[in-house]
Parts: C-alpha cells; sequence; structure tokens
C-alpha cells in the first residue's frame, strides 16, 4: 500500500494552478480579489501629527469580502483615540469628514448615537509615550470594490482618529463616547494594483 506517496509532485502542480500563478499575468475577469488603499493622515490643527492607513481587501475562504486595516501615527499624544471611518473624503475641515460611515437604508451616521454599529466603526489606536502607536484590525463592515457597502462612494471616505479613547458608548449616547473632539484625518485613495511599476 503506497498511497500516500503517488503524486505529490502532481498535487503541488494542480495548486499552483488552481491559485492562478501563471507567470504571463493573464488575468481572468474576476481577478480582482486583492484591492488595496491608501490615506495619508495629518492633524486637524496640529501640523505635528502624521501617518498613514493601510487598507487591503481580500475574500474569506466563504468568498466574503474582508479587510485587513493598519493605521500608524505619530506626533499624537499618548494614550488611546478613537479610529473610524467617517462618510465624506475630505479632512479640510476635519468636520467636513461628516458622520461615521454608515451607508444602506437605515444609515444613522451620528457619531455619539448608533454607536459602535456604525459600518466605519474601528477600534482604538494606542498611542505610546514617545507619540507613535500603530493599529491593526480587520473589518468585513465595509468594502473597497464596489457595492452597497464601498468606501469609494459618491463622497469618497476618510480616517478619522480623534482626541479621546472610543469607549464604544455602554450607555447609550453620550456626548464624546465615541471619541470626541478630531485630531487627525486622511482620505482614503485607492492604489493601483501590485503589477504597476512605471
Ligand atoms: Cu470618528
Amino acid at each position: 500500500m503506497k498511497r500516500f506517496n503517488l503524486k505529490p509532485g502532481l498535487a503541488l502542480l494542480v495548486a499552483a494552478s488552481c491559485m492562478g500563478s501563471s507567470a504571463t499575468g493573464a488575468a481572468a475577469d474576476d481577478d480582482d480579489d486583492t484591492r488595496k488603499a491608501i490615506a495619508y493622515i495629518q492633524g486637524c490643527t496640529d501640523p505635528n501629527i502624521s501617518g498613514i492607513a493601510m487598507l487591503s481587501e481580500r475574500k474569506s475562504s466563504e468568498g466574503i469580502k474582508v479587510i485587513d486595516v493598519m493605521v500608524k501615527v505619530k506626533g499624537m499624544t499618548p494614550g488611546k483615540h478613537a479610529v473610524h471611518i467617517h462618510e465624506a473624503g475630505v479632512c479640510e475641515p476635519c468636520g467636513d469628514a461628516l458622520g461615521h460611515f454608515d451607508p444602506g437604508p437605515n444609515s444613522n451616521s451620528n457619531p455619539d448615537g448608533n454607536h459602535p454599529f456604525h459600518m466605519g466603526d474601528l477600534i482604538n489606536i494606542d498611542v505610546k509615550k514617545n507619540g507613535t502607536g500603530v493599529m491593526r484590525t480587520r473589518t468585513s463592515r465595509v468594502t473597497l470594490s464596489p457595492g452597497p457597502l464601498s468606501v469609494f462612494d459618491g463622497d469618497g471616505s476618510a480616517f478619522i482618529i480623534h482626541d479621546f479613547e472610543d469607549t464604544y458608548c455602554p450607555d447609550g449616547v453620550v456626548g464624546g463616547c465615541a471619541g470626541g473632539s478630531r485630531a487627525a484625518c486622511g482620505i482614503i485613495e485607492p492604489l493601483p494594483d501590485d503589477s504597476s511599476d512605471d
């Protein structure tokens, strides 16, 4: 009985071809499984604050869009700061990013109301004593690809980092429970495919 050492090489070949690892890059129409976006973050009033947010969309094993989110900042006050995707891609002034991204028939973008149930709600970034912080999280509440939850809707979307911690509003609508005033903002922009290298 030598069943198990029969064709490991063939199995590898089949796996490789199923993953579309063709050297020609001849893409099928649905070869857009991974999309990326970026936001360059700047302080709303404090020029010392800067950072970057990266979003990478992929399909889960069951075909649901999942976005990996990474946010990096420097120049911020130490401690936790709320981070959300807000509903308009405008940062000057930060207030023009409007409320929390929450499309759909039952939309309620009020930052403190309906929190943390907006589609754009994320988690706090923890800023260290030296003013730098990195936050990584994952969401399936929004997409980069077209559709009803796409951050690239008519008016775009923006990251907002708040002055204070997101408490996730356990007591309902309490002013500032979602992080209060706005410290920094970055407009979300689509990134071209990795393959473009001019
Ligand atoms: Cu916010």
